[in-house]
């Protein structure tokens, strides 16, 4: 073992690592929204060119307050604008390019999309962060590497001082020059600095240190997401290599099967210190492509498909963020916006209720008055039930007083402190005083949603068989789906 640690100190130093303030609060957010917009919206494309005239941007009918609707509609807590995409376009009229919205006979060249969007999520109660792209095929000093990154700096800052609040920034690892392309050295550490300095609060996502790409854009999940992983999953040459190189149609398509444990006991027992809280986001779109096609009309995502990828993700220790790709309009698609209520609908009405809320729980042993059991019934985020110290497996059963029928139980971790569970199983009573189960699940961490098919029952219990040193638990709620869910 590395760094003269026995086994039970490495994995209590494991269950140890934890998030930000930042991350949680961004963690609690669970589902967002992702809009890509530009000229790509006008030619029909996925990637420009960087030559496109800014005179076919023209959006007829634009709504940022339709987006946001939306967004809410579908249970959204937020927003990523694409400011800038790979072809250079910016829907801000920018200082340090000619190259914007100004240039677009939209609004008359008046306009400045980022505002409308950034007032439109405070008005309507949505946070909003900014997706600027770090390759450039517009930008004349790309490749010159130096000269790019102040350049790109001064972007930033725009974004950052001219909009309010900014919870994320949202950095893509993808780059299409190639080998004999244009090499431009990006300046990380001063991109990052200027964000702490600019909005302390905002996550740098993907090729930044606060929230992992999940490594597909399929809106393929983890059986077990960690997000306690080595420190070297922050790399964002790696994160670089991994993401789009060709804009062939094929890559939002692919799942990389290679990297399904990224947290287990087996990948960190060796490294010492050497691990981070780097939680996961699932990013993907409604529809195959990033940017609206009317062929794609008919290849809006089912809300079966749709609910899968909710479930593996929020439901999974990960984040959804959900691509919205309005059309030459400047509008969602109808059909796209009657799939996101749908949606919403179907979340809201399955988790309305917590069945658990008033029934009793009994747990295996606790650590002290402040930590009982009955603290997962109740819907506070900062209180929890935990085991004393040591005690890696422990049980919970709750009592609802009656035979209720359920299908979802939700489990949430105290991640203030750590992410531990590794493994846990369900049952429920059966009326003759014998057990089912109904359940078998790894991670917890901040969120855990248990999908199985209707049972009715007066008690469930959790066995936790594995965590690390020993595990919390700020929630377990039961919840009924409406017949209609899939
Ligand atoms: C990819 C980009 O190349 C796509 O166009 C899109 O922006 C997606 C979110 O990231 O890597």
């Amino acid at each position: 073992m590395s760094h003269g640690l026995q086994a039970a100190d490495w994995v209590k130093a494991a269950a140890q690592v934890s998030p930000s303030k930042r991350q949680l609060e961004w963690q609690e957010m669970e589902f967002y929204a992702f809009i890509h917009f530009t000229v790509n919206t006008f030619t029909d494309r996925e990637w420009g060119t960087g030559e496109e005239s800014p005179a076919i941007f023209h959006p007829s009918e634009l709504s940022a307050e339709q987006w946001v609707e939306t967004c809410k509609a579908a249970g959204m807590k937020g927003l990523i604008l694409t400011c800038k995409h790979h072809d250079g376009f910016c829907l801000w009229p920018s200082q340090f390019t000619e190259h914007t919205v100004a240039a677009s006979p939209w609004r008359s060249g008046t306009g400045d999309l980022v505002k409308e969007v950034a007032d439109a999520c405070r008005e309507g109660g949505l946070k909003f962060g900014v997706y600027l792209s770090p390759w450039d095929r517009h930008e004349a000093s790309y490749g010159d590497s130096e000269r790019y990154n102040e350049f790109f700096l001064h972007q930033l800052r725009e974004l950052l001082t001219n909009y309010g609040d900014i919870f994320c920034v949202w950095f893509d690892g993808a780059c299409g020059e190639g080998p004999n392309g244009k090499r431009q050295v990006y300046d990380w550490d001063a991109y990052y600095a200027l964000i702490r300095e600019l909005q302390p609060e905002a996550v740098i996502s993907v090729c930044g240190p606060d929230v992992r790409w999940c490594g597909n854009e399929a809106g393929h999940t983890r059986d077990s997401e960690w997000s306690v992983v080595p420190a070297h999953m922050q790399d964002n040459e790696k994160i670089q290599e991994q993401s789009q190189q060709v804009d062939d149609g094929e890559f939002a398509r692919r799942v990389n099967t290679q990297d399904s444990d990224l947290g287990s006991r087996e990948v960190i027992r060796d490294l010492g210190d050497q691990l981070i809280w780097y939680p996961a986001e699932v990013n993907t779109s409604i529809r195959p492509g990033w940017f609206y096609h009317a062929s794609e009309d008919n290849q809006v995502k089912t809300l079966e498909e749709l609910l899968n990828v909710y479930y593996g993700a929020v439901g999974g220790n990960a984040s959804f963020l959900l691509n919205l790709p309005p059309d030459t309009r400047g509008l969602i698609y109808e059909r796209d916006v009657e799939r996101l209520q749908e949606l919403g609908d179907v979340l809201r009405t399955t988790f309305r209720e917590n069945l658990a809320l008033h029934a009793k729980a009994e747990a295996s042993e606790t650590m002290d008055e402040q930590h009982e059991v009955s603290q997962v019934l109740s819907e506070q985020r900062d209180t929890y039930w935990c085991p004393r110290e040591g005690t890696e497996q422990a049980w919970i059963e709750v009592d609802l007083l009656t035979e209720t029928p359920f299908d979802r139980v939700v489990l949430m971790e105290h991640i203030q402190i750590g992410q531990r569970i590794e493994h846990f199983t369900l049952e429920v009573s059966r009326p003759d005083g014998t057990w089912d189960e109904i359940y078998t699940g790894t991670v917890v961490g901040y969120k855990g949603i248990c999908r199985f098919p209707r049972v009715t029952s007066r008690r469930v219990r959790l066995t936790i068989h594995q965590s690390r040193w020993y595990p919390t638990l700020s929630r377990l709620g039961v919840y009924l789906s409406e017949g209609g869910e899939v």
